[in-house]
Formats: C-alpha cells, structure tokens, sequence
C-alpha cells in the first residue's frame, strides 16, 4: 500500500513554539486558551530581547544605565530594555495577575480582584548581563504560578507569590547564544526550541529532553574554593581526583549558559553558599526554582544542600538561595558530603 503523502515528512514535523503549547493544553484542561496565551507573551519579548541583544554592539546600548537595582548591581541598559519590554508583552495579556522581575524590588500587581488575574509571572529579564559587553550568551528566566485564592477583594500579593517552586504551572528560559534557544517544561517533560531569525519562529528542535543520569563536567566558580565548606571542598576535591570518569571544567558566569550546557552534556552547576553570599547567590523564586522544575522534568536533580530546591518556600520575593542542580546520580554525590554522610 502506497505510503501516504503526509508521512514523508512526519521525521521533520514542523512545529513551532505556539502549536506546542496548544498541544500541552491537553494536559491542563482546567486552563483553557489562556495559558497559551500567557505563553505567547512570553516569546513575543524573548524574540524582540534576543533581536535587540543581537544588535547590543551596532548601537550605542552598552555600557552601564548609571544607576543600580534592587540588587546593588549596575545595570546595564539591556537589562531595563528587557525588563520594560516583558512588562509590556504580559502586561496586557488580560489573565496575568501579578509579574515580579529581579530588576524591581516590589512586584507589579495588575488585577487584584477576580479570576482575571489568575498567573503570576516571574523573570529575571537579562540573566548574567555582566557578560553582555564581551559578547558572552545571557540569557531571560520565567516562572509561571497560579494565584492560590481568586475571591474578589484585595489581597496580598506577596502571599500568592511566595509559593514552592513544586507549584509551578510552568517555567523557562532562553538563551541568547550563538543561537536563541526557548527551553520550556509545564510539568510533561522539556521541550527545546531554536529561533529562525528569518522567520522569527521558535521552531521544536527536541520534545522530551533527558538530562544523562551522569557526567564528567562540573561548573563552579573556582575563586570561591577558599569560601565554600569544608563539606563542599572535600566534594570537589573527590570530583577534581576522579580517574573513571575524568572530569572537566566549564564555567561561563551566566547561569542559563552553564545550566543550558548541564541540562544537555550531563554534569553539576554549583553556586555554595560563601561567607560574601552566606544564603548563597542565586535568586529562589526566579533563577533556581525555574531550572530545578526543568532539571527534575528532565530527570536531573536540584538541591540548596540540604533541602529540594523545589520544595523551599520563600519567605521574600529576592530570596536568594544555594544551588546544586545537574544529573542526578553527581547531585547525589554532592549531597553525600554536605549532608554529612562521607567525608573523604
Ligand atoms: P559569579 C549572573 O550575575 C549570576 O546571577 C548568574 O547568572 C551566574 O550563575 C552567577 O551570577 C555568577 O556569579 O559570582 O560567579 O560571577
């Protein structure tokens, strides 16, 4: 029997990042279209971000915006461009309730009343933007939760914001690299997507990314060596001496780019707790609880050193938090030493 015309091209399906989450939609039937709808902002700003970051050298955007965030940092200008910018694209998706950014120190609260406001949106706009004038990947994070109490009234933002990262209805990011990567998980696995900058399309490129259960990369900032406990020291030391696997050092500075590279060679990311950053550097709500949802989804594993990164509830919108995320058998290991079981 003669193949049918259509399958010729099933190997290639053709999907984009829209169609996707259409498709997700079967998984979340109490969502209707408007979960898609949130999404789709999302990728509205990620494609306008990743056009402006493409061209951050043509024009006179670099250097610092001369003022510092809620963080102490110095802002660069793409880092308020890519903040006003998904402000912008959610703002008006009419079910978003509240947004929340690094760059802001309160969040943003749209619809205090009603189902109107149903999600809230979290970001860090322009992930490792120090690396931004020497031309090294960044990158946005987005996490999306429900609003736990629609009734009418006002309430307190802060209290719907401040969820575990297990309630997730979705979490991502993109990356800004030698080519602009959407990685996205609703909780039915992860799913990558590669922007064709003719067509301005997030086109599917892998549907159900595993993580390898193992690895021979590690990634940490070495100049905190001296900083990190003991536990942590004798953990890297074992990985550093390793023979079978020999293991290797990659460590970019932006955490989507060192993430991005775990969730697809294998391996651990680590950001410890220092004496300069005792709860650690990273941000809870919009850095680690997003990339634990897709490390987990992936088969990984993420961890503070003591608790699931997944199971923290904040008590702050900036809380920041020690990270340990990666494949799950070396994230194992790693809380082998910090939970006090080994020692060598
Ligand atoms: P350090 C970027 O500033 C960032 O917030 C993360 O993206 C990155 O993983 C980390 O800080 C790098 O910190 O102290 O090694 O420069």
């Amino acid at each position: 029997m003669s193949e049918h015309p259509i399958s010729r091209f099933a190997e290639t399906r053709m999907v984009t990042l829209q169609q996707h989450i259409m498709e997700q939609q079967k998984y979340h039937p109490t969502a209707t279209g408007e979960f898609s709808w949130l999404l789709s902002g999302v990728t509205q700003a990620t494609k306008i971000i990743a056009a402006k970051v493409r061209r951050a050298g043509l024009v006179d955007i670099l250097g610092d915006a001369g003022h510092e965030n809620v963080q102490g940092e110095e802002v660069q200008k793409l880092d308020l461009f890519a903040n006003e910018i998904l402000m912008k694209c959610l703002a008006y998706r009419g079910n978003v309730g509240i947004l929340a950014s690094e760059e802001n120190e309160n969040p943003i609260v749209l619809h205090d009343t009603g189902a109107a406001g149903r999600y809230i949106v979290l970001f860090d706009p322009l992930d490792g933007s120090s690396n931004i004038d020497v031309n090294m990947p960044v990158g946005t994070i987005f996490s999306v939760l429900e609003r736990q109490n629609t009734g009418f009234g006002p309430r307190d933002s802060l209290t719907d914001i401040l969820q575990p990262g297990i309630r997730q209805r979705a979490a991502g990011y993109v990356i800004y690299g030698s080519s602009t990567v959407f990685v996205y998980t609703t909780g039915q696995g992860v799913h990558l997507f590669t922007l064709d900058p003719a067509s301005g399309t997030f086109l599917l490129h892998k549907e159900g990314l595993e993580m390898p259960p193992a690895g021979k990369i590690y990634s940490v900032n070495e100049a905190n060596f001296p900083d990190f406990e003991p536990p942590v020291q004798n953990f890297l030391k074992k990985i550093k001496s390793s023979k079978e696997p020999a293991f290797t050092s990659r460590y970019v500075g932006a955490l989507v780019a060192d993430f991005h590279r775990t969730l697809l060679k294998g391996g651990i990311f680590l950001y410890p707790r220092t004496a300069k950053a005792p709860q650690g550097k990273l941000r809870l709500l919009y850095e680690c609880s997003p990339m634990a949802f897709i490390a987990e989804q992936a088969g990984g594993m993420a961890t503070d050193g003591e608790h699931r990164i997944l199971e923290k509830v904040p008590s702050s919108l900036h809380e920041r938090s020690a990270l340990f995320i990666g494949s799950r058998n070396i994230v194992e290991e790693a809380l082998s030493y910090t939970r006090g079981e080994r020692k060598d």
